[in-house]
């Protein structure tokens, strides 16, 4: 298991020689100031490169080469933007960077409705409310439809919620939802939320699917012949919201993807907490029965509210509903396949994704989701667990990955 950070170029508050405490050694980043759609030129790839580099690290996987929003709507003529992505991914390739996370997500990418919820001892979490979310759709977008994509306790409540709500915590609650868009770009209103949404009439699931397959078709055989790996992050939470389709959302979801144009270079983000924000997932499962396209890793735990709401908080990493230890026993035990197969690319990278804002972290304007200590945390952790897992596995091979 390759230990990896994510880090946000200049936009992170956490500087590299910080980062070089982890102890881990991949950097996983993307060129968030190119507005999406434009090509990635090698030079500025290059030069963030050696910005790694020079810290001592080696960039290991691009999050996210973002997929242009009319892409995912099918909307127009979209030959320069399927040439542009193909052109950034051969600059990557030419910058010897091989591993593409992405997504698929109509609009809004993960989607919290509050962002320092409270957590174990005096610590702050990231947190989806049902109540919350619905409140947003129905009253403050005035989407009327969504009563039906909610249980009747959880309308009654965002009702509630509104009605006693102060207009701050209304512009509080869009600005959680619109915190999951990375990069440096305008945020949605709910005025220019409700325009974009508008576009999105008539893309239903199938359509949705539909241009997702024709993204695969263009750009992955690009990414054979470069020796890349593409792998699609889930969806978080893994439901439709806002009355858009979700598509990569379950096990049948993964499959359907990985189906649709059968390539190793078409793969899979392991996501364990976008995964298993939705209860019916079982992300040790998951990762069992895709491993082999498993090509970069998410690692996280999320908790479910006991009142079947869907709401749900992040866990810290080893202490919520996945059994992380099951899911990264899967994937060494994929890792030694691939050895076995003599492949360079055998380690999987990984990071610890997520992690609660501890002491130190509050206040210190990192991007929501990536404080410091929280994910030294998740790391050390996670080391541990990996630590634990390959000492057994000197002693009884045999048991490995069963
Ligand atoms: C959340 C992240 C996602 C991910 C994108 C990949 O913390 O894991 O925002 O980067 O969905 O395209």
């Amino acid at each position: 298991m390759k230990e990896s950070w994510r880090w946000y170029g200049d936009l992170d508050a956490i500087t590299l020689p910080e980062v070089a405490q982890s102890g881990a050694a991949g950097i996983v980043t993307a060129l968030h100031e190119i507005p999406y759609g434009e090509v990635w030129s090698r030079e500025a790839i290059a030069r963030r490169r050696r910005q790694i580099e020079a810290a001592g690290f080696q960039w290991v996987v691009v999050e996210s080469l973002p997929v242009h929003e009319r892409i995912k709507l099918g909307e127009g003529d979209l030959t320069g933007l399927f040439d542009n992505y193909r052109q950034s991914m051969r600059n990557l390739a030419a910058e010897g960077i091989l591993v593409i996370c992405y997504n698929f997500m109509p609009l809004l990418d993960w989607t919290r409705t509050d962002l320092d919820a409270p957590a174990e001892g005096g610590a702050h979490c990231l947190r989806f409310d049902a109540p919350r979310m619905a409140a947003f759709e129905l009253h403050m977008l005035g989407r009327r439809e969504a009563v039906n994509d909610y249980p009747p306790q959880v309308v009654e409540a965002a009702g509630r919620w509104f009605a006693e709500s102060s207009q701050e915590e209304r512009d509080e609650l869009l600005d959680s939802i619109m915190a999951g868009l990375p990069g440096a770009f305008d945020r949605y209103t709910v005025d220019t939320l409700r325009q974009a949404l508008r576009r999105y009439d008539g893309v239903d699931r199938a359509a949705l699917r539909a241009n997702y397959k024709r993204f695969l078709e263009e750009i992955i055989p690009t990414a054979e012949e470069l020796g890349m790996r593409m792998c699609v992050h889930p969806d978080d939470p893994p439901r439709d919201i806002l009355g858009l389709p979700r598509i990569v959302s379950s096990a049948d979801d993964i499959e359907w993807a990985l189906n649709a144009v059968p390539s190793p270079a078409n793969g899979l983000t392991l996501c364990a907490g976008s995964l298993g924000a939705g209860p019916e997932n079982d992300v040790p499962a998951i990762a069992a029965r895709f491993a082999p396209h498993v090509h970069f890793t998410h690692l996280r735990n999320v908790r479910h509210d006991p009142d079947g709401s869907g709401s749900f908080e992040e866990a810290s990493h080893l202490n919520g509903v996945t059994d992380i230890v099951a899911v990264i026993h899967t994937l060494m035990a994929e890792e030694k396949r691939r050895q076995a197969e003599g492949r360079a690319d055998a380690d999987i990278p990984f990071r610890p994704d997520h992690g609660h804002e501890l002491a130190g972290d509050q206040g210190r304007g990192t991007h929501p989701g990536y404080p410091l200590m929280g994910r030294l945390r998740g790391l050390a952790e996670l080391r541990g667990v990996i630590a634990a897992l390959r000492w057994r596995d000197a002693r009884a091979p045999s048991d490995a990955g069963a």
